[in-house]
């Protein structure tokens, strides 16, 4: 499903009616934060408690195969070979296209598996980070005291997707300052929201405060099952995904096809040369494909 090989969507049609099941967590922050290990913490409380959780991190820098995480295997006696506990690396970075897609297929091929809760860690640094977000129903954003000069300089789009604030290495000067500026952010927002958006203080790598995020994150979990909070957000995304399969689909047959990449290549040059304009040559493009309908259509 990754590697968007063989009959990958016949497989996503079968598997369909067994997802919906798993909560969908995003963890996201800015890199080095130390999502994974926060990830290893929340996984392994979970998995102690008798849940199943499968965790994908997304194009990570420090893959749960190495750094780090291996010191913690080794300590811990091995979290990824956990009977609860299934990690997915996706190394997405450069494909082209279609990584939010990507994504949200394997996190439905492990919903269907069955796990309870679902991690996905990525770097939230870019637009597809806050694509790939569409996919949860939860998203923490972990910060650490030297993210800088306090939270102006965060993303506004990271605290814009996000439920739950971790200021994570609260080992380390600075983590008081940060809080309270998160604070007083969040305290506009919890005037004009039900939800109550906490700010927790987490040491990762001292698994401290862990079991607060998870109660945390329990609690969010029983806030979107009422009032069909969690069926609204779901119709969310399907519709972002959608979106995103539709974009992959036109961006494979724009570029999959080589008569069609070299048309394409013509009509960049002859907007370039302002011969055609971008807008005139969408519109050919666009007619090409409304003639390629019913063929596709057959295909379905
Ligand atoms: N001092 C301190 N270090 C921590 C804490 N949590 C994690 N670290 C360290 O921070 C480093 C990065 O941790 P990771 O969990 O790999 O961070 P990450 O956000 O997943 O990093 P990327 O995936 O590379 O963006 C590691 O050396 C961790 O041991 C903490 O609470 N305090
Ligand atoms: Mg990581």
């Amino acid at each position: 499903v990754e590697n968007r090989e063989h009959d990958y969507r016949d497989l996503l049609a079968l598997l369909h009616p067994d997802t919906g099941r798993a909560f969908r967590v995003g963890v996201t922050g800015p890199p080095g934060a130390g999502k994974s290990t926060l990830v290893d913490g929340l996984a392994a409380l979970w998995a102690g408690a008798g849940a199943r959780v499968g965790v994908i991190a997304v194009d990570p820098t420090s893959p749960f195969t190495g750094g780090a995480l291996l010191g913690d295997r080794v300590r811990m006696g091995g979290l990824s070979a956990h009977p609860g506990v299934y990690i997915r690396s996706m190394a997405t970075r450069g494909s082209t296209g279609g990584v939010a897609a990507a994504t949200g297929d394997v996190a439905r091929v492990l919903d269907a598996f069955g796990f309870d809760w679902l991690l996905v860690e990525t770097v939230g640094v870019g637009q597809i980070e806050i694509e790939i977000m569409n996919i949860c129903d939860s998203v923490a954003v972990v910060f650490v005291p030297e993210s800088g000069d306090g939270i102006q300089t965060l993303k506004a789009g990271l605290i814009e997707i996000a439920q739950l604030f971790v200021v994570n290495k609260a080992d380390r000067p600075g983590a008081d300052q940060l809080v309270t500026e998160l604070e007083h952010v969040m305290a506009e927002r919890r005037n004009s929201h039900a939800w109550s958006y906490p700010v927790l203080t987490t040491e990762a790598i001292h698994r401290k405060g862990i079991d607060r995020l998870a109660a945390e994150l329990d609690r969010h979990r029983m806030f979107m099952q009422s009032d069909n909070r969690l069926a609204e957000r779901r119709c969310q995304q399907a519709l972002a995904g959608l979106e995103n399969v539709l974009r992959e689909r036109l961006h494979d047959y724009l570029r999959e096809e080589p008569a069609t990449d070299r048309w394409l290549a013509t009509l960049s040059q002859q907007i370039a040369t302002g011969e055609v304009d971008v807008h005139h040559a969408a519109g050919l493009i666009w007619q090409r494909l409304r003639g390629a309908e019913p063929g596709s259509a057959q295909e379905e």
